[in-house]
């Protein structure tokens, strides 16, 4: 799952206005220090991505595309044919010819921030579905998306992959869930991808693997901060941290500074103690019940899911 990527190294003047913001609020709030995640994705960001879900440890994709080759069948059966199915982020899109194989659609309309990587990722699947009609949408799915017209007026079916809601807090999912309902109307499905509350002993390394590809992805942010907003962040001054939050069901990612360190970001002064950490991303898993009430308080009805042997991830089918 992708939420940014292929910007290449830029200098500071032509920085993210968005980045900057939330990179110098994150830093200066010294009670709460946090970056959002979005902000993982650069190019070296969406690799290392790409390597995590590979890695041993990291089960999500691993079992999802697992139950995707197996159930999507299913869901075909459910849907019926001439579906327009939307992607929410979609991304590399890997996960999606399963779909595309097994529900008939009347259009794909893969929807990402990344216009450059959506325009590769909607012509890898032209090539493997000739004939189907694909409309790539380059929007940041979190804001409300005008479909295109010849869509709007098909039945629809969402797919939203990866575990991605998870990366948000419970309030800004149920906002997502409510505007995809909104956007994909009443009589649609949504076929969501969400991983189940299971054992630290699992979480932990999913999230820390032996490998330190996790790692990297963490202290990737710092590189990026470095490279894009003229940062002078000691990157080998900080770790990488996954700690499971029980009391809010989430692994959550940090960087610890590993000395006191003092550094600059577009010439305001940061310093940092040992131990003091910035928060860089939460991934919530939902048992059972939490996820079907999770997606009836975004407006949606939960009609069937699908789960792997030791129910480590779940696949949902919900109707609006
Ligand atoms: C993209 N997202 C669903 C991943 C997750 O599992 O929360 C991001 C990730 N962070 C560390 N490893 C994977």
């Amino acid at each position: 799952m992708l939420l940014e990527q292929d910007a290449p190294p830029r200098p500071a003047e032509t920085a993210d206005p968005a980045f900057r913001a939330d990179v110098l609020r994150g830093f200066a709030d010294t009670r709460r220090r946090a970056i959002p995640a979005r902000w993982f994705y650069d190019r070296r960001g969406s690799e290392l991505f790409e390597q995590i879900t590979r890695l041993p440890e990291y089960y999500p994709t691993r079992i999802e595309t697992g139950l995707l080759a197996r159930y999507c069948a299913d869901v075909g059966e459910i849907a019926g044919p001439g579906r327009a199915v939307i992607e929410f982020g979609s991304g590399s899109s890997t996960k999606t010819p399963h779909l595309l194989r097994a529900v008939d659609p009347g259009a794909y309309v893969p929807i990402d921030i990344s216009g450059a990587f959506l325009r590769e990722s909607a012509a890898a699947l032209a090539r493997d579905f000739p004939g189907l009609r694909i409309e790539p949408v380059e929007a940041d799915f979190m804001q409300p998306i005008p479909l295109p017209p010849a869509i709007e007026a098909m039945p629809k079916l969402g797919f939203f992959p990866g575990s991605t809601i998870g990366n948000m807090i419970a309030r800004t999912s149920v906002d997502l869930l409510r505007a995809m309902r909104r956007s994909l109307g009443v009589g649609s499905l949504l076929l969501i991808g969400m991983d189940r509350v299971k054992g630290e002993d699992v979480l932990v390394p999913a999230y820390d693997d032996a490998q330190g590809v996790t790692a990297a992805f963490n202290l990737n942010l710092l590189h990026r901060i470095n490279r894009e907003l003229d940062g002078t962040i000691p990157v080998d001054a900080f770790r990488h941290l996954a700690i499971w939050n029980d009391l809010y069901a989430r692994i959550e990612m940090h960087l610890e500074a590993v000395r006191d360190v003092e550094f600059r970001i577009e010439g305001a002064f940061f310093s940092m103690r040992a131990g003091e950490t910035v928060h860089t991303e939460n991934s919530h898993k939902y048992g059972e019940r939490d996820a079907r009430l999770l997606l009836r308080a975004g407006g949606w009805t939960p009609l069937r899911e699908w789960t792997d042997p030791d129910n480590m991830f779940a696949l949902i089918l919900a109707g609006a």
